[in-house]
Parts: structure tokens; sequence; C-alpha cells
């Protein structure tokens, strides 16, 4: 089996166990399975401009990591600038939200073409590359101009909208052209990928043929969908973790006397979440059905990201007042409807916290996969399990048929359905986790990564590519 070599812009530190992040939690899962390899990125940290610092290796068991820091103005144009104010916002259909200065597409460029130089001197020839996301959609052809010939998939974690929204991409030709330069490109979705291939048709005069091939700029790739999973035994495991249990058993045992029951969502405090109308449509529960007032309490986990992005901290002050508000017309000396946690928390404990809550309330506006929902299935006891309310926009929502499908626009539906799960016999419970469950488990981590893996070995070679 050839080495694999993960390139991702940002390298997790696989010591914190509180670190939040989908593609840290499947990048890990990946590596270690395959019995280590290389993963290659940012470390996290910024310098000053024109700081040159060597590649900084370190060993976590079989995996080696290989970081570099970002200087102060790559930080600023590539990262904050390109990649989150106008691909993250533009590829989860936010064209309002795009903030777009020429700078930032020249540093998208340049920071590609220095992740390219830094890692060529890495590889073996037999090396098989798998980058990851819209941090590095021309990475490929920054490693084909310096000669690389090995085989390199590429896979987005979040959405690909229609051609419509991509075409709002400033240079999108140069954008989805650099993508022919990977062997395999990977999808989370049937939508994205079709979506992708018509782009590729209507913008780009290519062709799509049998098994996700696409002929266009004069090359050939494979477009294919890899729903993304999750370790789900593992997760099962630590949702039972001893020390976990211990940290939240009191609490939900006191919710059990009361005869409570807990909704729960986390979240990256980010805009394509959905959080408050999540947080609108746990109010509208209360005033629609007043005999939850005292009785369900809504826990929203939500950790910062990006809070330098100036739409995030926007959307941080308006949980605040949101949460504020709700909490000051409900809450009462002996309870608290909304509990709004503005951090991470670590894993197990957040394992736990799920297994005891009734319902899982997933609500993104616009989301890649969404792990969460997965998780939220892993940890339940079978024997008697909560309920998972899933948005339709949500990749996961093509697989997970048995979540309670909501429209996360609409407010007094999203109401109703929290009602509908809070009051759901244990018979359809059981139903529906059952035929869920057996999804999360089937469709894990492991067959991703291998799915993936072996879909891009078998590709014809990388000779000719540009
Ligand atoms: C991107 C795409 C796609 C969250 N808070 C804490 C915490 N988390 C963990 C969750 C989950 C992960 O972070 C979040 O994954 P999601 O999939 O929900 O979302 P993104 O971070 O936006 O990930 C997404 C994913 O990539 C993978 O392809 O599914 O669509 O946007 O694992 O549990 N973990 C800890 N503390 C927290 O407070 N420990």
């Amino acid at each position: 089996m050839s080495r694999l070599v993960v390139v991702s812009n940002r390298v997790a530190d696989l010591s914190n166990t509180a670190q939040a992040g989908g593609l840290a939690v499947a990048m890990d899962e990946a590596l270690k399975s395959r019995g280590g390899g290389i993963w290659f990125g940012w470390n996290g940290e910024t310098v000053a401009s024109g700081t040159r610092v060597p590649p900084n290796r370190q060993r976590m068991g079989n995996v080696s990591l290989i970081t570099l820091p970002m200087t102060k103005r790559d930080y600023r144009d590539y990262y904050a600038g390109f990649s989150n104010s106008v691909l993250w916002p533009l590829l989860h259909y936010r064209l309002d939200l795009i903030e777009y200065k020429t700078v930032f597409l020249n540093a998208y460029k340049r920071v590609n073409r220095k992740f390219a130089n830094a890692l060529v001197p890495l590889l073996k020839k037999t090396d098989t590359i798998w980058v990851h996301d819209y941090h590095l959609f021309p990475l490929g052809t920054a490693l084909r101009a310096l000669g690389c010939k090995q085989k390199i998939g590429f896979f987005l974690h979040i959405p690909f909208p229609p051609p419509d929204i991509v075409t709002a991409a400033p240079q999108h030709e140069w954008l989805i052209r650099s993508m022919f330069s990977y062997d395999l490109i990977g999808f989370q979705t049937h939508t994205d990928v079709a979506n992708f291939q018509h782009y590729v048709v209507e913008q780009a005069g290519g062709k799509v043929h049998e098994d996700g091939i696409l002929k266009a700029f004069g090359t050939t790739t494979i477009a294919k969908c890899f729903p993304i999973g999750i370790d789900a035994e593992k997760f099962q495991l630590l949702s039972m973790d001893d020390d976990a249990q211990e940290q939240v058993k009191l609490q939900s045992m006191r919710q059990k006397l009361l005869n409570r029951k807990t909704i729960i969502g986390v979240d990256r405090l980010d805009y394509s979440k959905g959080l408050p109308d999540k947080f609108r449509a746990f109010e509208r529960l209360l005033e629609l059905y007043p005999e939850h007032v005292k009785k369900a309490t809504f826990m929203q986990i939500a950790p910062p990201t990006r809070s330098d992005v100036e739409v995030y901290s926007e959307i941080r002050v308006e949980l605040e007042t949101l949460s504020g508000a709700i909490n000051g017309r409900y809450a009462d000396f002996n309870w608290v409807p909304l509990r709004y946690i503005h951090r991470s928390i670590e894993r197990k404990t957040l394992a736990a916290l799920f297994r005891h809550s009734e319902v899982g309330f997933v609500s993104p506006l616009r989301d890649g996969m969404n792990l969460v929902a997965k998780e939220y299935v892993a940890a339940q006891n079978e024997a008697d399990p909560g309920v998972l309310i899933l948005s339709k926009f949500a990749g996961a929502a093509e697989e997970m048929h048995e979540a309670l499908i909501i429209n996360p626009y609409d407010v007094d539906e999203m109401a109703n359905t929290l009602n509908k799960a809070i009051t759901m016999p244990l018979a359809e419970r059981r139903n529906r986790h059952q035929a869920l469950s057996r999804r999360v488990h089937e469709n894990d981590i492991t067959a991703w990564h291998t799915d993936f893996l072996n879909t891009l070995s078998a590709t014809p070679a990388a000779t000719g590519k540009t």
C-alpha cells in the first residue's frame, strides 16, 4: 500500500481532545487506520510577513505532522480573505455575504504555490496525495507544475452549489479548471456532483461520461460522491465512558425526576449553521406548546470560529441577544430554558450529553454533510433512543431519511417538529433509530476513506495531467 500524504489547510493538534472541526476528526481517524502517513498543512500560528520558517515535523504515533506557520498577510488575505470571506459564503449559497478584494485572490494563488513548494521535497514517487477542502482547490495544479506525477485526490467537505452561484466567484473558470489537475474529485452528496457536472457542461463546454468521468479543459478527471461518516463504534463507546457519564449523570437524573426533556444542538458558531432561527424555533415551541414550559430545555454548544471575520462577530451578538431575550422571558428561579455555551467542550462530555438528550436538533441553512447528526445517532441508547431533527439542506439528509426532516427557514415548522420529537412514542423512536443507526455504522469513517482511496488507486495513471 502506498504511503498516504494528507494535505489540508489546518493540521489539527491531535492531542487536544476538545478540538472542534469535522475535518480534524475525520483525518485523524483516516490516517491512523491506514497505519500512518504524513499530514501536511498550517500549524495555526502566524508570523511577521516576510519571515521564512522551515516546516516543523512532529510524530504522533505512526503519523508525521508536518506543519508551517502562516504570515500575517497570508492569514488576512488567503485565510480570512479569499477562503473564508469569498469561497466559504459562496459555496454555502450566501452571495450576500461575500467580501471580495483582488489581493485576496492573489494571496490564494500565492499560498497554494507556497504549500506546493514546501510539500514537494517531502514526497516519494510512490506516495498517494489526498488534498482537502476549498482552501486548496489549486494545490493540485501547483504540484503538477512542479513535476508531481503521483496520484492526487481532492475531497470537498462543503457543498458545491449550482453554476449560477459558482460563476459569482472571481476567475471561476480558473478555479474549476484547476480542479481538473486531480485524478479524483470527491463530493459529499449526489446533489454536489450534479452541480459540478452542470458547471462542466454549461460553463466549460465539457462532457459527462459514465462512471463519473468528466472531460473538459483538454483533460479528464473523475468526480463522484463519497458521503463522509464517523467512527460510529468509537463514538458509541465514548458516549458510555464512565468519566463522562459521571459528569452529566446528576444533571440527567434531575431532569428525568422532574420529567424534563433536553434538546441538544452542537455547531461551530457559523452563519451556515442556522443558529438564530434555531433559537427562535425553540422560543416558538414554548409559545405554541406551553405544556413544555419548565419541561423542555435547549442546550446549544457553539464553540467560536473565525471570530476575526466580521460577520462571525455579528452572529455572536445576535445569539447573545436572542438567548438573553428568551431566558429573560421564560426563565424561573428553578429553570433555565436555554443554555447557550459559547466554547468548546471535551469530546467525551459531548458524547455523553448526546446520549442523555431526548432530541438532537441539527438545522443548518447549508452544510456539506454534518457529522453532529451522525454522532447524535451513534450515541443513543438503542433501548430508549432520542429523536434526530435534521435540516433538508444538510448533506446528511440525503442518507438519513428516518430523521424528522425540517426546513430551517420555517420557524413554525421547526417548533411543531420539536413538539413531535419530544412527544414521540417509544416504538416509533426505536424504529427510526434502528434504521439510522444501521446506516451510520455501515457508512462509517473507514468505509469513507477506504472507498475514496480505492477509487483513487483504480484511476488511470496521472501522466499527462496539467
Ligand atoms: C465541515 C463541513 C462536514 C463541535 N463542537 C465541539 C466539537 N464539535 C465537533 C462535532 C463534529 C465536528 O466538530 C463538527 O463537524 P460538522 O460536520 O458538524 O461541521 P464542520 O465543522 O462545519 O465541518 C461539514 C465536515 O466538514 C466533515 O466533512 O460534515 O458539513 O462544514 O465532530 O462533534 N467537538 C468538541 N467540542 C466541541 O465543543 N470536542
